[in-house]
């Protein structure tokens, strides 16, 4: 029986080891000035009435990922299954806004990507393949190679949040905020990378005159073969491309991006 005892015991480490290993993560909630607002977890499912969150509604118990294959799919929207968020979270232009993970393992490294798309209208109701995304901010590669250092350390270093700041004169209205961090562990082989979309809703107050024109679908951000997706993160390199549409810069009227 001694063997038998031995192999059971040598697969319940690996699959520990596997479950260890399949840990990636989802925001459970977010700081906005200061104040925290619950987001959305995968257990919340089970409750009836579901509670309010401004986080969306994704399949998100495994802590998984959208793998690039899913990329022009209405999965990398808001993740796995998404409904809309049915709350919202106050902010103004300017306000400090904090994702907290709940975990990520160091070895995920990574870009981190943040888009805002106006709901015009009801985010709580809006259909999410007709938003059109903005990319506001984004960070990835710092220095070094095989790996290097990505930002994806800061956020770790960080309690394994993120921060970033609303445009100064974004206009008022409803928005969804796309929170992404996109894993590129495994991305050196095809269909590697490892995107982790977090969609929260977002009632700007204030007099910002800054609305938000163009933009993209999520649907149409990134392909299999984009350089910034299939990449080798445990090679020599000297820098990385940033996937998605281009970082919108505050430029003047009529020019895509920002108007005002
Ligand atoms: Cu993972």
């Amino acid at each position: 029986m001694a063997p038998i005892t031995t192999a059971l015991f040598a697969l319940s480490l690996s699959l520990s080891t596997l479950s260890l290993i399949s840990a990636h993560g989802h925001v459970t909630g977010i700081v906005a000035d200061g104040k925290w607002y619950s987001g959305w977890n995968g257990e919340m499912k089970y409750q009836n009435p579901l509670p309010l969150t401004a986080g969306w509604q994704a399949d998100v118990l495994d802590n998984g990922f959208i793998a690039p294959t899913a990329f022009a799919a209405p999965d990398i929207i808001c993740h796995k299954s998404a409904k809309n968020g049915n709350a919202y979270i106050p902010a103004k232009p300017g306000s400090k806004i904090t994702f907290q993970w709940n975990t990520w393992p160091v070895s995920h490294k990574g870009p981190i990507l943040d888009y805002l798309a106006p709901c015009n209208g009801d985010c709580t109701t809006v259909d999410k393949t007709k938003l059109l995304f903005t990319k506001f901010a984004e960070g990835a590669w710092k220095s070094g190679d095989n790996p290097g250092t990505w930002v994806t350390d800061d956020l770790v270093k960080n309690n394994i949040s993120w921060t970033t700041t609303l445009p100064a004169n974004l206009a008022p209205g409803n928005y969804v905020w796309r929170h992404e961090i996109i894993a590129l562990h495994a991305a050196g082989s095809a269909n590697g990378a490892q995107a982790y979309p977090q969609c929260v809703n977002f009632k700007i107050e204030g007099a910002g005159t800054q609305g938000l024109v163009g933009g993209t679908p999520a649907t149409a951000f990134y392909t299999p073969s984009d350089p910034g997706i299939l990449f080798n993160l445990y090679g020599a390199f000297k820098g990385y491309t940033i996937p998605g549409p281009a970082l919108a810069k505050f430029v003047r009227r009529g020019v895509r991006g920002w108007v005002g």
